[in-house]
C-alpha cells in the first residue's frame, strides 16, 4: 500500500481564519484541509496541527517511519526550536516547508529559521495556495529520489 504524506502543522494555526486575515488570509486549516484532501486523493494525506513542540516532534518521527513525504508548518516554532530541526535531520524522508506569508519579508525574530536548512524545498508568501504547490514538490520528490526503504 502506497504510504500516505503527511501534512503537520504547529501553534496558533488552529486560529487560521479568525484573526490577521490580512497576513494568513480568511481561510480556515480546515478549508485548507478539504482542498488538499481533494487534490491528493482518498487516504493518501495524513493533516494535522498542534500547539505542542514534542507533539510535533513526535509526528515527525511518525512521518519519517510511516509516511512517504512531510510537508511542515511549523509556524512559530520555524524561529525557535532546535528539536524540530534535529527530528527533521533525521527525517529519512523528503521535507517540503509551507508558510503562508513570507517570514523573510517580516519582523526580525522571524529571520531566524531553523527548518530551512534540514528541508529539501521551501514555499512562502503565496497563502493556502502554498499547500497546493507544496503537494505538488513533495509529490516530485518523492518520484524523483523513489520509494523510501521499507
Ligand atoms: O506564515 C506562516 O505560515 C507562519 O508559519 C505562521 C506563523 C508565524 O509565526 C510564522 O512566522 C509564519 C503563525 C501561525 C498562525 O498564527 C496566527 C495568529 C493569529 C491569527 C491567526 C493565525
Amino acid at each position: 500500500m502506497t504510504k500516505p504524506i503527511f501534512v503537520l502543522g504547529g501553534p496558533n494555526l488552529n486560529l487560521l481564519g479568525t484573526r490577521e486575515p490580512e497576513i494568513y488570509g480568511r481561510e480556515t486549516l480546515a478549508d485548507i484541509e478539504a482542498r488538499l484532501a481533494g487534490q491528493a486523493g482518498p487516504g493518501s494525506l495524513v493533516f494535522r496541527q498542534t500547539n505542542d513542540e514534542g507533539q510535533l516532534v513526535d509526528w515527525i518521527q511518525e512521518a519519517s517511519r510511516d509516511g512517504a513525504a512531510l510537508i511542515l508548518n511549523a509556524a512559530g516554532y520555524t524561529h525557535t526550536s532546535v528539536a524540530i530541526r534535529d527530528a527533521l535531520s533525521a527525517c529519512t524522508v523528503p521535507v517540503v516547508e509551507v508558510h503562508l506569508s513570507n517570514p523573510a519579508a517580516r519582523e526580525g525574530f522571524r529571520q531566524v529559521n531553523h527548518v530551512a536548512p534540514v528541508a529539501n524545498a521551501t514555499i512562502a508568501g503565496l497563502g493556502a495556495f502554498g499547500y497546493q504547490l507544496a503537494l505538488d514538490a513533495a509529490r516530485y520528490l518523492v518520484s524523483e529520489k523513489g520509494q523510501p526503504e521499507p
